[in-house]
């Protein structure tokens, strides 16, 4: 599909994240404009204008800066500003930091641009979910998080590679928290039609390989920022993936985090991702996953874990 024309992606905070993200949704033509803005006014001027540079070979217009004017017209604006992970720290270390700078950020978002609807990038993403939703009083459709959209596109590749099949082919879903207490939904996981245990007469996927394929899942970013100090490439695939599924109104199924109500009572109050359909409203999740009652106990422990870090903020 092409280019949505008027439609303008803004996104906050010109780091590793956010200038990689900027790059993939000019690459993949996510939106018309693709709009930088960053506090760090040397910092994101270089970025626009190295984004801008390449303009000559992508449908996208590149703008930016660090007046907050940058942020208006937007349909879709993706927070990626804030601290993030040093090796050995895990998200919920961030907690406060980023949810200080959010407090000063979403009102002037909102006040710049009160009808875009808000994809939360920074970590920890649920608890900044939570935070977002309550500064801004927007309905929970219209501010969500990226959630483990990431984690999923790092599941499939894992089952992809050791079955032998394209990530295309791999229906699995990682669900919960964005963070440690994540895990995948096994009972529901297939390769083409055939239920995960069952591939190649149930020798590819033991349970002991499934475990170890959750472990690396889960592992995975502390993996590459031990080796590079951030990870950018696949988070900027995945913000441009969830922007397209946006402004394109595509009512597309992506596990990203929303703001639970009291369908699922345990969750109520408390952002995690479950698979949900994202459009130009934004994000709701679908009711009646099924889960299995262990399932169901992973996801209840990784509400509380969300419902814990954000009540010690006051959200
Ligand atoms: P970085 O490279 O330090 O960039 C952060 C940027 O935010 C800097 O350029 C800052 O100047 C800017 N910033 C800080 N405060 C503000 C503000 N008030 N307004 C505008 N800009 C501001 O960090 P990096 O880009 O590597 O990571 C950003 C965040 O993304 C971190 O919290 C990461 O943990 C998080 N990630 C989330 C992922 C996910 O799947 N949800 C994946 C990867 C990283």
């Amino acid at each position: 599909m092409g280019v949505v024309e008027n439609s303008k992606l803004t996104v906050v905070g010109a780091g590793a994240v956010g200038s990689s993200l900027a790059y993939a949704a000019l690459i993949r033509e996510s939106a018309a404009e693709v709009a930088l803005y960053d506090i760090a006014a040397e910092k994101v001027e270089a970025e626009v204008l190295d984004l801008a540079h390449g303009t000559q070979f992508t449908r996208s217009r590149v703008t930016g800066g660090a007046d907050p004017a940058v942020v208006e017209g937007s349909h879709v604006i993706v927070v990626t500003a804030g601290a993030k992970q040093l090796p050995g720290q895990s998200r919920m270390d961030l907690a406060a930091t980023n949810v200080g700078i959010l407090e000063q950020l979403m009102p002037t978002l909102l006040e710049r641009a009160p009808g875009a609807v808000i994809v939360l990038v920074t970590n920890p993403v649920d608890v900044l979910t939570v935070a977002a939703q309550r500064i801004t009083g927007l309905p929970p459709e219209r501010v969500f998080g990226s959630g483990t959209v990431l984690d999923t596109s790092r599941l499939r590749w894992l089952l992809a590679e050791r079955a032998g099949v394209s990530t295309s082919s791999v229906h699995a879903n990682i669900v919960g928290e964005h963070g440690d207490t994540e895990f995948p939904l096994w009972s529901e996981a297939r390769i083409g039609p055939v239920p995960i245990l069952d591939w190649a007469g149930g020798e590819c996927f033991t349970s002991d390989a499934l475990d170890g394929i959750a472990h690396q899942v889960r592992d995975a970013a502390y993996t590459v920022i031990r080796g590079k100090g951030a990870t950018n490439y696949a988070i900027g695939l995945t913000g441009a993936r969830i922007v397209e599924a946006v402004l394109r109104d595509e009512h597309a199924v992506l596990p990203v985090s929303t703001v639970h109500g009291p369908e699922i009572p345990e969750l109520e109050g408390v952002a995690l991702s479950l698979p949900s359909v994202v459009d130009g409203e934004g994000a709701r999740p679908i009711i009646g996953t099924p889960l299995s009652e262990r399932e169901r106990g992973q996801l209840v422990a990784s509400a509380d874990a969300i419902r814990a870090a954000a009540g010690a903020l006051g959200y």
